[in-house]
């Protein structure tokens, strides 16, 4: 654990003070603000004024003769002002996670907050789900196991009706070792002793925002006045704690640094082995090269002799003679296929002339048909026509053969007369 700011003071001669630094971190508008202004007995405001930077306010919390300066931070919940809060947590004692329990995703962001202090300071965990007086989007139940799981302590509450702030407020502080009470079934008196004795009052408001607070000259407050001299300390201690941050912070950089440098040295004492390594590497494949050149070299000169061997054997009366017979059998080859084309033309041919044939004779056929109709016709024509002819032939005949015998009549008639 980082080593607590629990400064030793003393207020009068025979009382000591120890100091205790107290933060609320959360989303924005979960009601920080107004838990602290109720801690601190102000009244409660309904219109939300957002917070800027860091405010601060602070009391001397007394416990059976023992004095504690109580330093409550408030940090503002806005995303933009996140880089102010880790100064602040850094040596606190006390973080209060506050989550709005009308909100679900203040609640689903408590897991962000918790590992965010986490990651800066191990340090007493209070979550707090505020706002219980309106309808509820986070249950209890679920309050109390993420405190369960990851050992936070936990309370509800609300700023508006100022239900359980103070218990809450108490009984987180009552836990600091300042106040000597390690006795658990003791702690609930001494939260009571704690409220009775101290209640909201007697706490100073500082209302310091980032800026002054970071400046080692810092003179005034936010009011823009210092009145008593109180204040003035606070102020200068408030500064001194943010130089000593400062300063550990730069004593944390210049370490980083430090180590950066050995890195780097390391590193490149591991890159010098690297590139010895690729220089064998290299020297082992140039030789490899070498070799292999060698190798091919010596196939190349065998190949060529083998080459040669089989040119010499090479017998050209045999190529000539390969070739005439060749010859002779694409002769054969060439007759054959000429026979065989002269016999299937043939074929084709007396299928043709038979075809030319058959046509003929149906033509023929057909021809002669037409004829005999067509004589027919021309005989039957020349039939009626004659017989018209003889008829009117016979009448004639008849005709002329009466008139002759009456002529013949009348001549007899006369001879008689
Ligand atoms: N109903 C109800 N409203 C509350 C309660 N606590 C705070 N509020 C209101 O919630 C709003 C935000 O409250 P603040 O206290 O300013 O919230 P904050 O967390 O300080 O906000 P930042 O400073 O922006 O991070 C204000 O309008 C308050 O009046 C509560 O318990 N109940
Ligand atoms: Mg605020």
């Amino acid at each position: 654990m980082v080593e607590q700011e629990s400064h030793e003071d003393s207020v009068d001669n025979s009382i000591s003070v120890t100091r205790q630094k107290i933060i609320f971190v959360g989303d924005a508008a979960t009601g920080k603000t107004s838990i602290i202004n109720r801690i601190i007995d102000n009244p409660f405001n309904d219109i939300y004024e957002v917070s800027i930077g860091i405010d601060f306010m602070s009391k001397n919390i007394r416990f059976r003769g023992q004095n504690t300066k109580i330093q409550i931070w408030d940090s503002a919940g806005q995303e933009k002002y996140k880089g102010l809060i880790p100064s602040y947590i850094r040596n606190s004692s006390i973080v209060f996670l506050v989550y709005d329990v009308s909100k679900r995703s203040s609640f689903d962001n408590i897991m962000n907050w918790i590992n965010f202090v986490r990651n800066i300071e191990k340090t007493i965990m209070v979550l707090c789900g505020n706002k219980i007086d309106l309808n509820r989007e986070v249950e209890k139940n679920e309050g109390e196991e993420l405190a369960r799981k990851e050992g936070l302590l936990f309370f509800e509450c609300s700023a508006k009706t100022n239900e359980n702030i103070k218990l809450m407020f108490y009984s987180a502080i009552a836990g600091l070792p300042s106040f000597g009470v390690t006795d658990e079934s003791e702690k609930e008196n001494m939260i009571k002793e704690l409220m009775e004795e101290n209640g909201g009052e007697g706490f100073r408001q500082g209302g310091v925002n980032q800026d002054l607070v970071n400046k080692p000259d810092a003179k005034i407050n936010v009011n823009g006045e210092i009145s008593d001299s109180n204040q003035k300390d606070e102020l200068a201690s408030k500064n001194i704690a943010n130089l000593k941050t400062q300063i550990n912070e730069k004593i944390l950089l210049l370490k980083k640094k430090d180590k950066d440098i050995i890195n780097l040295q390391i590193s490149i004492k591991n890159k010098d082995i690297i590139i010895k390594e690729k220089l064998l590497k290299i020297k082992s494949l140039e030789e490899e090269k070498t070799n292999y050149l060698k190798e091919n070299n010596e196939i190349k000169q065998r190949y060529e002799l083998i080459l040669k061997k089989l040119e010499d054997k090479l017998n050209i009366n045999s190529a000539e003679e390969m070739i005439f017979e060749y010859e002779k059998k694409i002769l054969l080859l060439k007759q054959q296929l000429k026979k065989n084309y002269e016999d299937e033309m043939t074929k084709k041919i007396e299928v043709i002339k038979h075809q030319y044939e058959e046509n003929i004779f149906q033509l023929l056929n057909n021809i002669e048909k037409n004829l005999i109709k067509i004589a027919e016709i021309k005989l039957k024509d020349l039939k009626d026509k004659y017989n018209n002819i003889y008829s009117t032939k016979e009448v004639e005949l008849n005709q002329k053969c009466n008139d002759i015998t009456k002529i013949n009549r009348n001549k007899i008639g006369r001879a008689h007369v």
